[in-house]
């Protein structure tokens, strides 16, 4: 694979030439790149296009819509639902699943997806993007919301859109993560970071710390650790960014390295996490694991979470191996009663937490 001359549709054909339904995959995922194309331009726009501020709707997640977040979802609606690849669609912005209209072939695949990841940002010019997920639906019957609720093992491809400086599509069939970037002028998706790889080390943070009073134990000591640096037991500095969009955090740690923590909280007890397992989670710890990092709630893999609801909510902890590695042995430290010596004066049995299987 040729970098700086690969197109998408020639790399597709080209890492699925072996896989079940090898065509109608690549031409799914040819057509959310279409998608992907359209949001970057209004992205690209902004202000001059109208597309900024926020709508008087708020989303299933309660949350306020943006213009941008509805404009990007009718963009990956419009641009998969006619062409007969898949049998339905999932979106953060919709209750229940999409069904195909009738008068439109139905194809053997699920698309689930975050149509504008960090849209917080959008009126404030930072980074945003898509998270998609695609899974399979062989049944000749519409599929129903249970359909849609598979493991991350199960996803048959992955990826994200990154509208940043350069818009760029980073993706994964199974067989390695890959990033392409828009080449404007042609309007064509180049492949440019072929078979990406997570350094096992780093030195390099990613959580929102307002949030510090929440955490469980063992998130706590590992961020404590971090920001004692050379005088703690790490025994080097680090460094921290919080950008509040999680592809612009994960694009970052693919390129460098890096964890990234939006872990439980006792904010809200109702919520185990704030991020969605099935369409921000499961995409983007696959395309973490691919690239040789490590994706978990804390407590156990992502990718092997039962999903028992499609908008469901989990702890997310991923990136590098060494530092994921080390969070997940402080959980088990917790729960197990082993880390008593290390908590901070700020945590103790009575306050926070009690210690809860996952
Ligand atoms: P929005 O899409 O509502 O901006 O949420 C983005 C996000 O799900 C994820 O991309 C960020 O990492 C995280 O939320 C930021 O959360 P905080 O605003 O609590 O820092």
């Amino acid at each position: 694979m040729q970098p700086g001359r690969t197109t998408l549709s020639k790399f597709l054909i080209q890492q699925l030439s072996d896989a079940q339904d090898q065509g109608r995959l690549a031409a799914l995922l040819v057509d959310v790149a279409a998608a992907v194309k359209a949001i970057s331009a209004m992205t690209a726009k902004g202000a001059l296009g109208g597309f900024l501020g926020a709508l008087e709707q708020t989303n299933v997640q309660g949350e306020q819509q943006k213009k941008l977040d509805v404009l990007a979802h009718e963009a990956l609606i419009h641009a998969c639902d006619w062409g007969g690849l898949v049998a339905g669609m999932a979106s953060e912005e919709l209750a229940a699943p999409y069904g195909i209209p009738e008068g439109y072939d139905r194809g053997p695949y699920l698309l689930v997806f975050d149509p504008l990841d960090g849209s917080s940002n959008t009126d404030v010019n930072v980074s945003v993007g898509t998270i998609f997920s695609v899974l399979r639906h062989d049944a000749a019957q519409a599929p129903q919301t249970a359909d849609y609720l598979q493991p991350g093992t199960r996803q048959v491809a992955a990826g994200y859109a990154i509208y940043g400086p350069a818009t760029m599509l980073v993706l994964t069939v199974g067989k390695g993560t890959h990033g392409f970037t828009l080449d404007r002028e042609i309007g064509n998706f180049i492949l440019t970071h072929p078979d990406l790889r997570i350094p096992e080390q780093t030195s390099e943070f990613a959580i929102n710390t307002s949030n510090t009073r929440f955490w469980e134990p063992p998130v706590h000591r590992y961020v404590t650790e971090c920001q004692a640096g050379k005088a703690g037991v790490r025994g080097r500095d680090f460094n921290m960014r919080w950008i509040a969009s999680m592809v612009a955090e994960v694009h970052r740690i693919l390129m460098r390295g890096g964890v990234f923590m939006y872990p439980r909280d006792s904010k809200d007890a109702t919520r185990p996490g704030r991020l969605r397992l099935m369409y921000e989670a499961n995409p983007i710890g696959w395309l973490v694991e691919q690239a040789g990092g490590l994706a978990s709630t804390g407590r156990q893999r992502l990718l092997a979470v039962g999903p028992e609801d499609l908008h469901q909510r989990v702890p997310v902890i991923l990136g590098s191996r060494e530092e994921v590695e080390r969070i997940e042995r402080y959980h088990r430290e917790h729960d197990a009663g082993a880390d008593r010596p290390f908590y901070s004066p700020l945590f103790n049995e009575r306050s926070l937490f009690r210690a809860q299987a996952a």
